[in-house]
């Protein structure tokens, strides 16, 4: 086992990789930007270290200052949490050349997750099921015709560098065809620096459900089951739950064979989301997350497992110990990702804390680097809280959120909690009965 972890991120991430050191024994290493210095983050490390100013490209997402951090605290792993370095398989390779444990995948499986063209040929090898599409990238408008001929409009124009929403276009007829793969080039090179596109056909009203896997270095893998995650905003989650309300077991044991059976053929390790478009009670694979999730503690409330002590067992060499048949799920959990902004209009509210007053009780998880006195940066992700719940059924767990979002009391700033509230009494949401394009809808932006 490791005997100095380094976190090399901030907020409710870090404390909760943390969280999961402490339990395991291990003496932690915080890293923080200037404008981090009274974060929790720092307080409740073993260790902390400065690397720099603090716009992230500075600090939480310079390679040299982090590298640093690890050689003169004597860190033997660093844990990437979310966002920032968590997908950069070059700095996974830098860490693992300096003879530091980069807890994660491979650098070779970020890669190919990384670039959507080769991840979707991955899953179509091992017999993942895909959305109607190119076979691979598409890079003259003769291309684009025969795909479009074959499939059929609407139809979508996908950068392979993207994701999370980044460089797409739709062409709803042939006459939009050439506009749609011009621009979405076009785009790709100036935001990814890399103008590969391909093409899908566009489900118009789809589910976001994703599923959960892990798989240590001897042949095991297992998946956790799904979260849906479709009640989302300009592709930024606000809600999500495990299960889903579209899926029952039949289901998930369905898609989990595929997917648990070829990721064993990739030789892929650590944790993994698969994430999928669901429509019409079909799976159609999208993308391929390397990382843990923000989302990730709704399956960790059904499933009883620490997904992230899991990750660190996993990358120290230790075999799972566990097979499929011994995961259950346990009722129902949801989460209310809490941001720093306006209720209606999305503005960030950075700023200071006067009063933090979060919920407690039976199934009651709050998941926060939030402190009363705590002065929000404005530099950063405005995600301030995750409010999760867990209860034996849907209802139950719906009736426990909007009792927990009651008892919530953050004053000095603007939460998104008021929205939540609002959400968790809408008749479609209470229903199960929503899609991608639901929320922003019922928002009205
Ligand atoms: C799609 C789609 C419909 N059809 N692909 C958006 C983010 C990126 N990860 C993939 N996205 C989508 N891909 C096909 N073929 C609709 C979306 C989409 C979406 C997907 C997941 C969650 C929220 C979304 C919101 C808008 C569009």
């Amino acid at each position: 086992m490791f005997g100095k972890i380094l976190i090399a991120n901030r907020g409710e991430i870090a404390l909760r990789i943390q969280r999961a050191c402490r339990e395991l024994g291990i003496p932690t290493v915080a890293v923080h930007s200037t404008a981090d210095s009274n974060a929790m983050h720092v307080r409740l490390a073993d260790e902390s270290v400065c690397i720099g100013p603090p716009a992230a490209r500075d600090s939480y997402l310079h390679i040299p200052a982090i590298l640093s951090a690890a050689a003169v605290t004597g860190a033997d792993a660093i844990h990437p949490g979310y966002g920032f370095l968590s997908e950069n398989a070059a700095f996974a390779e830098m860490v693992e050349a300096h003879g530091i444990t980069f807890i994660g995948p491979s650098p070779q499986h970020m890669r190919t997750m990384g670039d959507k063209i080769a991840a979707k040929a991955a899953m179509a090898a091992i017999g993942v099921p895909l959305v109607a599409g190119s076979d691979g990238a598409v890079d003259n408008m003769a291309e684009a015709r025969r795909v479009a001929d074959r499939i059929g409009y609407p139809l979508l124009v996908k950068a392979a560098a993207g994701g999370g929403g980044r460089g797409m276009k739709v062409a709803h007829a042939a006459s939009e065809l050439e506009e749609a793969w011009t621009v979405a080039r076009t785009e790709a090179r100036s935001a990814f620096g890399d103008d590969a596109v391909y093409i899908e056909k566009y489900l118009d009203r789809p589910r976001h459900i994703e599923l959960q896997v892990l798989a240590d270095n001897h042949g095991n893998v297992v998946h956790f089951g799904e979260r849906d995650c479709s009640l989302q905003r300009r592709y930024q989650k606000l809600v999500e739950e495990a299960g889903s309300p579209a899926l029952d077991a039949a289901g998930r044991d369905a898609i989990g064979a595929v997917v648990t059976d070829g990721l064993r053929q990739l030789g892929y390790r650590n944790a993994g989301t698969l994430e999928f478009l669901y429509q019409d009670g079909q799976f159609a694979f999208i993308e391929m997350n390397t990382r843990l999730q923000v989302e990730h503690p709704v399956t960790e409330m059904v499933c009883n497992v620490d997904l992230v002590r899991e990750q660190i067992r996993i990358a120290a060499g230790q075999a799972l110990g566990y097979g499929q048949a011994d995961i259950g799920f346990q009722g129902h959990a949801i989460e209310c990702r809490v941001t720093a902004e306006d209720p209606v209009t999305f503005v960030p509210d950075p700023g200071r804390v006067d009063l933090y007053q979060p919920p407690g009780g039976l199934g009651v998880r709050v998941d926060s680097a939030l402190y009363a006195g705590y002065v929000v940066p404005p530099y950063y992700d405005s995600m301030v809280a995750k409010l999760i719940v867990h209860a034996p059924t849907r209802a139950e767990a719906i009736a426990r959120m909007r009792r927990a979002l009651m008892e919530f009391a953050i004053q000095g700033i603007k939460t998104t909690i008021p929205l939540h509230r609002r959400i968790m009494d809408a008749p479609e949401f209470r229903a199960g009965d929503y899609t991608i394009h639901w929320l922003e809808r019922f928002v009205g932006t």
